[in-house]
């Protein structure tokens, strides 16, 4: 174990509990899984959990918690989880330790960099990666330690949209508005579905669905948009069908409606707001019965529902990834955000608001992640959000030339499984001098790792997500208290990033002397024998709470179940707007001219021999690609499945279970027809996250595989110019049946053969 795995943190204190056996304690703590961030009680006996259960005294999450908290142990017991530094070698793969890998991998990045330059070593974060603040804080010191420019991130195939759009509008990429749900009374949840994926994507509001529908019941309306008839949509008073892609149509066309028929805001679209005439002028421009046929939505509907909306007292649009993983995601997103700001959403109850949290967290996001501008090496393409987009990535591996990469860092990331083209980025990695995974599990990306560092699960770990302080929807503060201590193989991210740095003579944090204070406290832990002397980030997040001036460390130590500190409170917008006018820029010459050009294309239309849209949707048990091969979830059955409508399936002669194949003109993949009325006619229903190798170094037996990766079909060289983002929710396709039911196998390695990319040829 490391010297500093204290924190300077008592562990949880034993608490009486109804369990056996009798050494059982009870830890409260906050689940990182999702941004939900539901309390827990974790039960914990002999270092393991015995039990998890939703935390009814978490005064902000009390009614909220899913299956993937309760289960949350089983990742940290997982039968493959790698449990030491494990190094690739003939065959297979040894375990070492610490200092061995720590000592090769600085020794392999030195030779690469000092060959190539800093943009030789390229790194990835996933999802989970970003749920702890420590982990990005310290893996940005990494990187910017030696210095280079090829980073890439899960933005480019998640959020990205929204960040372009907030850094354009308001200024700061995080500065994202805050759904006031408990007082609105009209939600149209665009691309949503949050009975099932929680009120999150890059806001933190617990239980979000449960109160939307508190409110219905006294009166609020609920409108869904979605091409699917979704588990929200049966709750929603009105389903709005939408043509997958086409939300940029819709909400234009709501958006000319409150113009042409003067429902804005008046005060707002000029005290708030610049940009609103070239707003008017660009609706001036389009044509409702145009953009009706676009987005496939009834004229008069769409009609309806903005003059609902922008006359109801309190109400807001949320838009998620349902809009954002288009062609034309950030237009949509945009729009969006402009309904809420002209029909005078902003600050206002019910609508979308500021939170200053307890510390500014739009100003750490900036020191964690300094901005960053570079144009890519082969496509000259500028970063997003401070990062390349994912689809870059293969051909920056395998293109000879000066900044070629030639190592790489995945960080609590998926991405062959993620992002479109997987079989790509997987040849790629394929052919790096050094790939390091810092995983729990060596899964489909991981596949030729030369290291495999083994992280701490956030169960094992002592967190302040003080990041997200700002996306809480009230004022609220929960310490992410450990409930079992970690293997003893097993480092939390900031300190492998720390040891590789100073192991290289890097200076962390790109700032001199940094890694001399990191040593000296470490020595001195030594010397005294006085773990907590050893530096750890819980430092950090001490001077930050401090400098915020909220609340104070010791209110959050005693407050395990949380602390709500304040009341939700309006009038921060404006003061915290990031643009230099202090306004809203609510017309950004890039989306109008973005928006022109989608006007200007033809309506669309499915190319010859692909006459379907691939969609996608989440399920309660799945957690992208990081859960599903976890005991206790999916009961029903480990896989995914193509989701047709009983019409499409007439016509193509597909029974329910019928073996089917989804192919474009990239790859395709074999699975199980399911045929329901909830899409609509002529999109096929594949749930991403599937389909991802679970390998085994420690134990050497197969990789165990559950369904297809249904992300192998999706052509990643089309993306959202703004965002970066493919079509991976609206890529064209086709469908086939290939075997009745009966011959459908459901052997995990025959999976993995279902599913693969088409010869360049076809
Ligand atoms: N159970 C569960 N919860 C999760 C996650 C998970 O994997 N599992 N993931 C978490 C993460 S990382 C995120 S980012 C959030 C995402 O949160 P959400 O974005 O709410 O996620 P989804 O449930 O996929 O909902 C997206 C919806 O968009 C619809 N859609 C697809 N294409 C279009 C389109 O063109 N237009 C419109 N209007 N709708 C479209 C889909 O049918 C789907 O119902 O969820 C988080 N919560
Ligand atoms: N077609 C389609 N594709 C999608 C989406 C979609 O809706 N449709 N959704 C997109 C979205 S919203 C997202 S967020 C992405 C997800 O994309 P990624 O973030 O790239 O992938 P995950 O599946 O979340 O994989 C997370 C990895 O982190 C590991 N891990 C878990 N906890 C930790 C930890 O504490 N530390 C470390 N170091 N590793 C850890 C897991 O074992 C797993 O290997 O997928 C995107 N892809
Ligand atoms: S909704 Fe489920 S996964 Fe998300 S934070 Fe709550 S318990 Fe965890
Ligand atoms: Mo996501």
């Amino acid at each position: 174990m490391s010297p500093s795995d204290t924190n300077g943190i008592a562990p949880a204190q034993p608490r009486p509990d109804n369990v056996t056996p009798s050494d059982a304690r009870t830890v409260h703590t906050v689940c990182r899984i999702c941004l939900a961030g539901c309390g827990l009680n974790v039960t914990v006996a002999e270092n393991r959990v015995l039990k998890i259960s939703a935390d009814k005294q978490n005064p902000h999450s009390w009614s909220d918690f899913c299956a993937k908290g309760r289960t949350a142990g089983r990742l940290v017991e997982h039968p493959r989880r790698i449990l030491n530094p494990m190094k690739r070698v003939a065959g297979g793969y040894q375990e070492a330790t610490w200092e061995e890998a720590i000592s090769d991998i600085a020794t392999r990045l030195t030779a690469i960099i000092d060959a190539d330059g800093p943009d030789a070593l390229a790194s990835y974060w996933g999802n989970p990666a970003g749920n702890s603040s420590s982990n990005v804080m310290f893996m940005n010191g990494f990187l910017d330690s030696i210095g280079t420019h090829n980073r890439y991130y899960v933005g480019s195939v998640d959020q990205n949209a929204m960040h372009v759009v907030a850094t354009a509008m308001y200024g700061s990429m995080l500065m994202t508005p805050i759904s006031d749900v408990d007082n609105s009374d009209y939600f149209i949840l665009v691309g949503a579905n949050p009975a099932v994926s929680a009120w999150n994507w890059v806001e933190n509001v617990p239980g979000g669905w449960k109160r939307a529908l508190a409110r219905q019941r006294l009166g609020a309306k609920i409108v869904v948009v979605d091409p699917v008839r979704t588990e929200s949509a049966d709750k929603a008073d009105v389903h709005i069908a939408v043509r997958p892609g086409q939300d940029w149509a819709l909400l234009l066309a709501m958006v000319k409606v409150v113009f042409d028929e003067g429902l804005e805001h008046e005060q707002d679209c000029r005290d708030l707001a610049t940009g609103v005439p070239a707003l008017r002028a660009l609706v001036g421009d389009a044509d409702l019965d145009d953009l009706a046929a676009r987005c496939d939505v009834p004229r008069e509907r769409i009609e309806q529902i903005a003059r609902e909306f922008a006359l109801a007292r309190g109400a807001m649009v949320i838009t998620r990834t349902g809009v954002s993983l288009h062609l034309a995601g950030t237009v949509a997103e945009w729009l969006g955000h402009v309904l809420n700001v002209i029909t005078g959403r902003m600050d206002r109850p019910g609508g979308r608001r500021f939170e200053p949290g307890y510390v500014d967290a739009l100003k750490l996001w900036d020191t964690m992640a300094k901005p960053m501008t570079h144009r890519s090496r082969l496509q000259g393409r500028e970063m997003t959000a401070g990062h390349h987009g994912l689809d870059e990535l293969p051909d920056e591996i395998t293109t000879p030339g000066p900044g070629k990469i030639r190592a790489m860092v995945i960080n609590g990331g998926n991405p062959v499984v993620s992002g479109a083209d997987g079989t790509r980025l997987d040849a790629a990695l394929q052919t790096l001098d050094l790939l390091v995974v810092i995983d729990l599990v060596q899964r489909e990306s991981h596949r030729h790792a030369h290291w495999l560092l083994p992280a701490a699960h956030w169960l094992e770990r002592n967190d302040l997500h003080a990041v997200s302080s700002g996306l809480q929807d009230q004022p609220f503060v929960q310490y992410g208290h450990r409930a079992v201590d970690p293997p003893p193989g097993v480092r939390e991210e900031w300190e492998i990033f720390a040891d590789l740095s100073i192991a290289m003579r890097k200076p962390l944090f790109g700032v001199k002397g940094v890694n001399g204070f990191i040593r000296a406290t470490r020595a001195l832990a030594r010397v005294t024998r006085r773990r907590e002397l050893a530096f750890h980030p819980q430092w950090i997040n001490r001077l930050l709470v401090a400098t915020g001036r909220k609340v104070k460390w010791r209110d959050i130590l005693a407050h395990p179940h949380g602390l709500v500190f304040g009341e939700r409170e309006f009038g921060h917008f404006k003061d915290a707007l990031k643009t230099e006018d202090k306004k809203v820029h609510a017309a950004p010459p890039e989306f109008v001219d973005r928006a022109r050009e989608l006007l200007a294309e033809p309506h669309p239309q499915a190319p010859a021999g692909y006459p379907f849209q691939l969609g996608n949707q989440r399920h309660r048990h799945s957690m992208n690609s990081m859960l599903n091969d976890l005991e206790g979830l999916h009961p029903s059955g480990k896989r995914n499945t193509a989701l047709l409508h009983p019409q499409d399936a007439a016509a193509l002669g597909i029974d329910e279970g019928d073996l089917v194949r989804v192919y474009s003109p990239v790859g395709e993949i074999e699975l199980p027809a399911t045929i329901s009325d909830r899409p609509r006619r002529g999109v096929v229903i594949v749930d991403h996250g599937w389909g991802s190798g679970v390998f085994d170094p420690r134990g050497g037996s197969e990789p165990q595989y559950f369904g297809v990766n249904r992300n192998l079909v999706v052509d990643g060289s089309q993306v959202d110019p703004l965002s970066q983002t493919p079509a991976l929710s609206s890529s064209y396709v086709a469908v086939q049946r290939v075997a009745p039911a009966a011959a459908t196998v459901d052997d995990p390695v025959e999976s993995q053969q279902r599913s693969r990319r088409r010869p360049a040829t076809t």
